[in-house]
């Protein structure tokens, strides 16, 4: 399996959150990538780790507004080299566009204030669009399965919105591309709502959103993921929210998973894109659920019997010591790690 990764994230470190009032320790840190990539190296005959080239600018507007983009790098531009510039004043107004200062314009896009932007937050989410772009191109040519690994992340990232340590949507992205050969289903099972993802595919009828999460009630984005939401316009009906409370183990996350997984089937799209996070791990700093990482294998085989060409696109997971195992029990799952290697 082709492992699409990039290195121009690994010296992107931005050092404080904030949230609730206080700042905490940054939770997107370089060795989430470099957990994951470490086990996968252990086993160089199932992955091929492949760095993809740069892809065009103008590719991103498939899933992102052009102002959203040009504000984004105006306020990057200006930032000093150590300076993490939090969007504290941001309120969707749209007084805030007219305004002459960039950081004002890029406060307007933002959900939260939760996360800074440094000098290189553009260039690196940009950059590592590439590893998504990869992927869908692979499946294009007939591969599979291939799973690419971009940090930041990108799930909460919508048309014109960023938060939760997301700038660019790279599973939206990937499956955008792939709406130009299907219908495109996107089951996103990181431990939080991809409010972004839904964003975009919204009104949209070739793209099927299914998301399992912890509820909005309690946990991040807060704003969306009820299972009242299902999509607006000739998209209504393909959106899919199955919101699950603190404390979800793999008895309870499973029959949530087989009813996510029969709408997927049921739209019956030509390929399928994972967004898949490890911070439903028991472990994990940020998440509340109680999976253990043996889980993620009976997950991918699950996801595995639909028989449908997969693109894994890495979102969230912040139990950095734990990625690595968590990776290879979900690839072993998908039938990449050949039955004597197989961790799960
Ligand atoms: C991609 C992704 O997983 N983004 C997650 C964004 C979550 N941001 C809010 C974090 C709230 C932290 N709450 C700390 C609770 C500690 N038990
Ligand atoms: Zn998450």
């Amino acid at each position: 399996m082709k492992v699409y990764y990039s290195d121009v994230e690994q010296p992107y470190h931005p050092r404080r959150s904030f949230f609730c009032g206080r700042f905490t320790a940054y939770p997107d840190v370089p060795g989430r990538t470099r957990s994951i990539l470490a086990a996968l190296e252990g086993h160089p005959a199932a992955f091929q780790p492949e760095r993809p080239a740069p892809v065009e600018p103008a590719l991103l507007e498939r899933v992102h507004g052009r102002g959203y983009l040009e504000a984004l790098a105006a306020v990057c531009a200006r930032l000093k080299p150590d300076e993490e510039f939090f969007p504290f004043h941001q309120q969707r107004l749209p007084l805030l566009l007219e305004s002459p200062y960039p950081r004002l314009r890029a406060g307007y896009y933002a959900v939260d204030g939760s996360m800074p932007l440094l000098a290189q937050s553009y260039a690196v989410a940009s950059a590592v669009a590439a590893t998504a772009v990869a992927g869908a191109q692979a499946l294009r040519a007939g591969t599979g399965l291939a799973y690419a690994l971009p940090r930041p992340p990108g799930h909460h990232a919508g048309r014109q919105s960023y938060g939760g340590y997301c700038l660019i949507n790279h599973a939206a992205l990937a499956a955008e591309l792939l709406t130009d050969a299907g219908k495109v289903a996107i089951l996103d099972v990181d431990y939080h709502h991809g409010n972004g993802t839904q964003d975009i595919f919204w009104e949209r009828d070739d793209v099927l959103y299914a998301s399992l999460h912890c509820r909005p009630e309690e946990a991040y984005p807060y704003i969306a993921g009820t299972a009242e939401e299902a999509g607006g316009g000739r998209g209504a009906g393909c959106n899919l929210n199955v919101p699950l409370g603190g404390g979800t183990d793999w008895a309870a996350y499973a029959p949530a998973l087989e009813t996510a997984l029969e709408a997927v089937a049921r739209f019956d799209p030509a390929t399928v894109v994972v967004s898949l996070g490890f911070d439903t791990l028991a472990t994990d700093p940020i998440g509340t659920f109680a999976l253990v990482p043996a889980d993620f294998a009976e997950m991918a085989r699950r996801i595995a019997a639909l028989g449908k060409p997969l693109l894994i696109v890495q979102e969230g997971g912040y139990d950095v010591p734990a990625l690595g195992a968590c990776a290879l029990s979900f690839f072993g799952g998908l039938g990449v790690l050949p039955p004597s290697e197989d961790t799960a």
